[in-house]
């Protein structure tokens, strides 16, 4: 990707008052905001405070940027980038080399304290970090300079939340998430491989008008974007209460758009609004598209949500078994298995609670 062109790009385009106003609306909704709220949502991205953003790219394949920036909703990308100055990004600042450091220290300098520090990507620590460099320094140097200098850390991306897949087992690399790392700052996590950019946009907005970061789950995750269980909101429950299932993709099931469960879904386990707020301007997301969810919102997904296409035996479904399983019974159950067959040392955060079982409600924390 060519930066310099990138650049001048967004800056020729121009948000439409109409684009504004839909972008505003949906992160209202997004944010459960009564609408008598989008007046002062909208006065407070109209204001002429921009808060300076320094985005850091670390372990990643950029899907995070891409996401947000880019796909088929230019006008989200746009309107991301009115409300905030961009000050620091690699993959569309039209600066490179010496110039580009330059203007990373430029701007920690002169917004010291003041800036948001925005994460994507994973950060390994094995072997003194060497397996991710930057202009010669290690992103674990390049963090511990930028991070504490910071008014707070957006940590955007499940591999920036909690290492992703280069975290995943064996993790040659070390890799790890920003909390592990970073101490003494609020931090925001906004995982999903990629997340939704409606989730950065909301947070953005919030932040904007109440001058804090969002309510989040002890994830550090709003709760605007992942406080309800995918499973709890999906348009093919009534399928899995009734025990009408997909037994195999292409099968007539499939075809009848049935529950996913038996075919690997996994949104029984996995937290966020993906069936509410949708993807890109097709207004799709996985399931929708006849996908299971993969739990990509959960912190080492990679290891406890495979096999992604596989059913697990050992859960007693709710129809034809005499056996009704809550949505919370079931995603215990799942992650439980999943934890047992790969080790409970590999399974962390989602499953523990859930192995505890303790409600994820009794765990909710307040901002900080
Ligand atoms: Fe990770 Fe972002 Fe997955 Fe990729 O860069 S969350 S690999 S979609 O995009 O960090
Ligand atoms: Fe939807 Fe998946 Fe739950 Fe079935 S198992 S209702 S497809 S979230
Ligand atoms: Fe990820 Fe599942 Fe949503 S795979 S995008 S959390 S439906």
């Amino acid at each position: 990707m060519n930066g310099h062109d990138d650049t001048r790009e967004f800056a020729d385009m121009r948000l439409t008052r109409r684009s504004f106003i839909k972008g505003c609306t949906m992160a209202a909704a997004a944010l459960g905001l009564a609408d008598s709220m989008i007046p002062q949502l909208v006065a407070a991205a109209t204001a002429p405070r921009r808060p300076p953003v320094v985005w850091l790219h670390f372990q990643e394949c950029t899907g995070c940027s891409e996401s947000l920036l880019r796909a088929s909703h230019p006008d989200l990308g746009r309107l991301i980038l009115d409300l905030i100055s961009l000050d620091y990004h690699e993959t569309v600042m039209a600066a490179a080399g010496h110039q580009a450091e330059e203007v990373l220290h430029d701007t920690i300098n002169k917004h010291d304290g003041k800036f948001i520090c925005v994460v994507e990507g994973a950060i390994p620590t094995k072997d003194g970090g060497i397996y991710c460099k930057i202009g010669g320094r290690t992103a674990m140097d390049i963090l511990a300079e930028v991070a504490p200098r910071s008014a707070a850390v957006v940590a955007i991306g499940s591999c920036a939340a909690f290492g992703g897949i280069q975290a995943a087992r064996p993790n040659p690399t070390g890799a790890v998430g920003v909390r592990d790392l970073v101490h003494g700052k609020p931090i925001l996590n906004i995982p999903g491989c990629p997340p939704n950019p409606v989730a950065f946009l909301g947070t953005v907005l919030h932040y904007l008008t109440f001058s804090r970061l969002p309510a989040t789950d002890n994830l550090g995750r709003p709760l605007f974007a992942y406080g309800r269980k995918i499973h709890d909101h999906c348009e093919r429950r009534a399928h899995f209460d009734e025990g009408r299932f997909a037994e195999q993709f292409g099968g007539e099931g499939h075809r009848q758009s049935y529950c996913l469960y038996k075919v690997g879904c996994k949104g029984p386990a996995t937290y966020s609004n993906c069936p509410a707020v949708r993807f890109n301007d097709v207004n799709q997301w996985p399931v929708s598209a006849g996908h299971g969810c993969i739990g990509c919102t959960e912190p080492a997904f990679w290891d406890t949500m495979t096999p992604f296409y596989e059913r697990l035996p050992e859960i007693k479904l709710p129809v034809g078994q005499g056996t009704v399983t809550t949505a919370e019974s079931v995603g215990r159950k799942i992650m439980g298995v999943t934890a047992a067959a790969i080790g409970l040392h590999a399974a962390a955060g989602v499953t523990r609670r859930l192995l505890k079982g303790t409600a994820k409600t009794d765990e909710i924390r307040e901002e900080e």
